[in-house]
């Protein structure tokens, strides 16, 4: 297959196949970066550093500078949707975020719809500066969170281990469940539609909780919303590759891939190499998916893991990643080897 573009991440996500593959990282940006940690404190909390375009473009450059990875992904995060929709959203030091949950008819009906794109404006300026300042051969990925992992978060109030009150209001009151994820499918297009209008190369979708949910619900509330988010960006924007990420999906990484129309996917840690290869990098390029904490523990370990993985992708469209995003305590010092590595073999 022959390309037009230099830019590696979007030749695999067309379907070409790049050795060594090319390579960037989920949460790559962040806490366990020093230079991050330092200017974190220069924003009164999360969310604004979110807003603030000097300081989101500086952390989305930082990981480009000291890795030189082949994707810059925004610097932001799932929950400014429910923000941007009226909801209360704070990030709570040593907590993480705290939301006024929405659990019944009247607190869906009291959402704002179609102003996603206005209320999130500084996120794009974010992307158009970031558009202009990223080396040429660097591709920007845009992302939001899929509905039912976003929605999960609206309804909990915080993160969750069980997600038991948006199962028993997915279960329970399937209508009432059901509109919440359609706002969140009509907010989500237009976000990321107003990002790939304002620079955004390639989309994620990160459905982080997604392998929570037994196969009827995931069908309802993974596939189906996942579906008309791509059709509605197919419909605007046809040349822009989207990567599905359903963590935790199993054997249903198949159907997720054959039923939404998602361009690739992004395999969590869990996935077998070996099944990936013939069962779903024979579908679409695959992105992937080393356990982050092996790049806490590093060494040989680490690098014996990335070789599995490059090995058993090498005979089709693949770019590295983690299968999950790095966590606090991961050294950077590690990062470098494993992208040294990777570069050199
Ligand atoms: O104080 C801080 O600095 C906040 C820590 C932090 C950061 C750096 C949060 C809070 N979010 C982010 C950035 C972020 N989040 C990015 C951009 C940077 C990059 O990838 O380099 C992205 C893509 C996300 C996406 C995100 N946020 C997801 C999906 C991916 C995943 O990790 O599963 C989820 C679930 C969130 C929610 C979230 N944001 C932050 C916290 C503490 C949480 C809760 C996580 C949980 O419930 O376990």
């Amino acid at each position: 297959m022959t390309s037009t573009t230099n830019k590696k991440i979007l030749r695999v996500l067309a379907g070409e196949r790049i050795d060594p593959p090319p390579l960037w990282f989920m949460r790559q940006a962040g806490r366990y970066l020093p230079e991050y940690r330092e200017i974190r404190g220069k924003a009164p909390d999360f969310l604004s550093f979110c807003f603030d375009p000097d300081l989101a473009v500086e952390a989305t450059l930082q990981p480009i500078r000291r890795y030189e990875t082949d994707a810059a992904i925004l610097f932001s995060d799932i929950l400014v949707v429910p923000y941007a929709v009226g909801q209360d959203v704070a990030f709570k030091e040593g907590e993480g975020p705290v939301l006024t949950p929405v659990r019944d008819r009247d607190a869906i009906a009291a959402l704002t719809r179609g102003e996603t794109p206005d209320r999130l404006a500084p996120v794009m300026e974010t992307v158009r500066r970031l558009r202009r300042e990223l080396p040429q051969d660097v591709t920007l990925i845009g992302f939001a969170g899929s509905p039912w992992t976003v929605a999960t978060y609206m309804v909990e109030g915080r993160s969750s281990r069980d997600f038991a009150e948006t199962k028993k209001l997915a279960f329970g009151e399937p209508d009432t469940f059901g509109s919440l994820i359609d706002v969140l499918v009509e907010e989500t297009s237009a976000y990321l539609s107003a990002q790939v209008a304002a620079g955004a190369e390639a989309l994620q979708l990160f459905d982080s909780w997604a392998g929570v949910l037994s196969d009827q619900a995931f069908r309802d509330w993974v596939i189906a919303p996942t579906k008309a988010i791509v059709e509605r960006l197919k419909k605007n924007h046809p040349a822009v590759p989207i990567i599905g990420f359903p963590r935790g999906a199993g054997a249903s990484y198949v159907s997720y891939i054959e039923e939404t129309g998602v361009d690739a996917v992004s395999l969590d840690t869990t996935v077998p190499i070996d099944w990936a290869a013939r069962t779903l990098q024979s579908r679409v390029p695959v992105q992937g998916n080393l356990d982050p904490i092996l790049t806490v523990a590093g060494g040989d370990a680490m690098l014996h893991a990335a070789d599995h993985i490059l090995d058993g992708l090498k005979g089709g469209p693949h770019i590295f990643n983690l299968g999950h995003g790095f966590v606090p305590e991961t050294p950077p010092e590690h990062v470098a080897a494993l992208v040294a590595h990777i570069r050199g073999r």
